[in-house]
């Protein structure tokens, strides 16, 4: 067939234009033969209206709402019986469909098929979707304005936490600027009895290690007497914490083995996915704190990698009405709960309030902003409430987002929130003046209200019971005496040297807590009432689990002041784990402190590994290993980089 029988419009010869086409096929020969014959402009204006009245059928069919039905049951006259079921899915207006069908089972006028019952159908169908929107919009109405707040905020969080747990499984995390981190890696002391002495402590790591790895390899934690694995339910199923604990320890040493043999089982077997309730706190300070803090040191994106995605598990924690997480969360299901003795269900400041490090460095470390929300939300709520003798309540309740008893501690329940306030300063380059204030008005009001001294002058921080004093302080503590020291360069009104002075008192009376004893080390809480000082009168106080807050303390009072004792002291806490809590299988916990023959716990905490034996070691190093200027530890000793000005402008970017 000729092209120009196919495309008569577009192949006539010139000079006849659309008129020789048209008059060729409709007229024939009758090109200007006569009046009643067509002109050029006569046949445009024809085929002008023409394919506008085609345009509008079309139109017609396609465009108008339910052009399907039109299709079917206005131009073809079918029935929608006759259509396939994929047409008759169930939507928007299913229920005026409904109506039609069943008008057609009964056999009622305007049954499909018929025009007008289609345009009832249809009619039907936009009365239908005005009603929901109207209900939607009523519902909505009826909510707070907090309950519409939350609900906008969980939307948004899902489809966060829905890209972020794509981006972990896609191994999309942003490029992270490590070249700041100073220190990491050290020289050996020049004084060779410091050296040696160093050396010991590295040994008692590589005991610890060994006997884990012999016995526990996998497990939470090691039972050295019995020689096996022991798992706190802290964790659920989740396993190897004295892996993830001791990772950034081995690498300070230099234990690079270790440090590999380390790495190999959390990429193999470190695992999430699992029905497991957990604490938040503790998970957060040990795993989520030992991977990000392993991942600085040594670059490995596999620990960046499991940090980001346990901390994608811990988020539903937060789904409550104030925002204040959970104490536990079950890790499969995201339901959380308080720990059933908690003052009337409440979440505990110590808990909540030591999750800000890790969780800036995760929104650091994923590039989104989610897990620092989280934490901010904590500051402001904590900010805003009103404080009894400006003192922060242990128990707070997370649906009134109100405070429960009054019970004030610097030690169990409290401790570390002040902690973090202090470290949120700092490692935010000195930048969260928030924090800075809320640390200084807190100790303020802690100087006033609880710390004493004792009638031989040893000073003690008390525990404040709805305004009543109970003259004890707990082994816990005495991390404040580090504390103390450590915010003293930035404190208020020429107080530095007050504040260095008062950390300097605290590691006093915690030496003496330890130096009262037979072994030598202290016990878990001790009294200053009854003609009694420095000393647990209670049995079940006097156990010592291998808890590393006097040497913690000692650590910084060394590095701020260099005074020779507070290695002296230090080394007489090596000497006593030696003597009393090395086993051949590891080392063991201590039921009683004063007595003279040893009753082990049988456990070998994984903090030991990440705490105590690491400050041991830092006190015999020079202070340009993890210059304090540089890292924060958090509080079971992780080391996170000081995020610095200009780091922050490159998160802000991303963002
Ligand atoms: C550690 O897990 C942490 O230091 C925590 O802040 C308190 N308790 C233990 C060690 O005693």
């Amino acid at each position: 067939m000729p092209v120009g029988g196919l495309l008569p419009l577009f192949n006539s010869p010139a000079g006849s234009g659309l008129g020789g086409g048209l008059g060729g096929g409709l007229g024939g020969g009758r090109k200007g033969s006569g009046p009643a014959a067509f002109r050029l402009t006569e046949k445009f204006v024809l085929l002008l209206v023409f394919s506008a009245f085609i345009t509008l059928c079309f139109g017609a069919i396609f465009f108008l709402p339910d052009s399907s039905k039109l299709l079917s049951g206005v131009l073809f006259n079918s029935s929608p019986a006759l259509q396939p079921p994929a047409d008759r899915k169930p939507g928007p207006g299913a229920r005026a469909e409904d109506a039609a069908d069943g008008r057609a089972r009964r056999g009622e006028e305007g049954a499909p098929g018929d025009p007008a019952a289609a345009l009832e159908d249809n009619l039907a169908r936009i009365r239908e979707n005005h009603e929901r929107a109207l209900r939607e919009a009523k519902e909505t109405l009826q909510k707070l304005p907090e309950e519409i707040q939350r609900d906008i905020l969980m939307e948004k969080e899902k489809v966060a936490q829905d890209q972020l747990s794509n981006r972990v499984g896609f191994k999309m995390l942003p490029p992270v600027d490590l070249a700041p981190l100073v220190g990491a890696i050290d020289g050996e002391p020049a004084d060779a009895a410091i050296r040696e002495k160093r050396e010991k402590i590295k040994e008692m790591m590589k005991h610890a290690w060994n006997n884990y790895k012999r016995y526990a390899w996998g497990k939470n934690e090691l039972k050295p007497v019995s020689k096996g694995g022991h798992s706190s339910s802290l964790f659920g199923n989740i396993q190897g914490a004295t892996i993830v604990d001791a990772l950034d320890t081995l690498f300070i040493m230099k234990m690079k083995d270790e440090f590999e043999e380390a790495k190999a089982w959390v990429d193999e077997n470190l695992n999430f996915n699992m029905n497991a309730e957990v604490s938040v706190f503790e998970v957060n300070i040990r795993f989520v704190g030992g991977l990000i803090s392993a991942y600085y040191l040594s670059g490995e994106e596999i620990f960046r990698k499991k940090a980001v995605e346990l901390g994608v598990k811990l988020l539903p924690a937060f789904h409550t009405p104030s925002g204040i997480p959970w104490a536990l969360l079950n890790i499969k299901s995201g339901i959380g709960r308080n720990w059933p003795w908690a003052s009337g269900g409440s979440s505990i400041l110590a808990e909540f309030g030591t999750l800000h490090l890790e969780f800036i460095h995760l929104s650091y470390l994923s590039g989104n902003p989610i897990f620092a929300d989280k934490v901010m939300n904590i500051r402001t709520i904590l900010n805003n409430l009103e404080k009894p003798q400006g003192l922060y309540p242990n128990y707070l309740n997370p649906n009134s987002g109100q405070w429960a008893q009054y019970h004030v501690s610097v030690g169990g329940l409290g401790d570390s929130f002040y902690e973090y306030l202090l470290k949120a300063w700092l490692m935010s380059d000195k930048t969260d003046l928030q924090a800075k204030k809320m640390y200084f008005d807190a100790i303020k009001a802690i100087e006033t209200h609880l710390i004493r001294k004792s009638r031989n002058g040893l000073t003690y921080i008390a525990e404040w019971k709805g305004g009543l004093l109970e003259h004890k302080m707990g082994h816990l503590t005495c991390f404040a005496g580090g504390m103390f020291a450590l915010g003293a360069d930035d404190a208020p009104e020429g107080l530095t040297q007050h504040y260095l002075q008062l950390g300097a008192e605290i590691a006093r009376t915690c030496h003496e807590s330890y130096n009262r004893t037979f072994v030598k080390l202290g016990p878990e809480a001790f009294r200053f009432d009854g003609g009694v000082e420095a000393i647990a009168t209670r049995q079940n106080e006097k156990y010592y689990i291998l808890r590393p807050e006097v040497v913690e303390t000692y650590m910084y009072m060394w590095r701020l002041t260099h005074d020779p004792k507070y290695r002296k002291w230090a080394w007489e806490a090596v000497e006593a784990l030696e003597k009393h809590c090395r086993v051949k299988g590891g080392y063991s916990g201590l039921r009683d402190v004063y007595f003279h023959k040893e009753s082990y716990d049988d456990v070998q905490q994984s903090f030991f590994l990440a705490e105590t034996l690491k400050y041991l070691y830092l006190i015999f190093s020079d202070d340009d290993l993890l210059p304090l200027e540089h890292w924060i530890f958090n509080t079971e000793a992780h080391l996170l980089p000081v995020l610095s000005r200009n780091i922050k402008k490159v998160e802000v970017n991303e963002k």
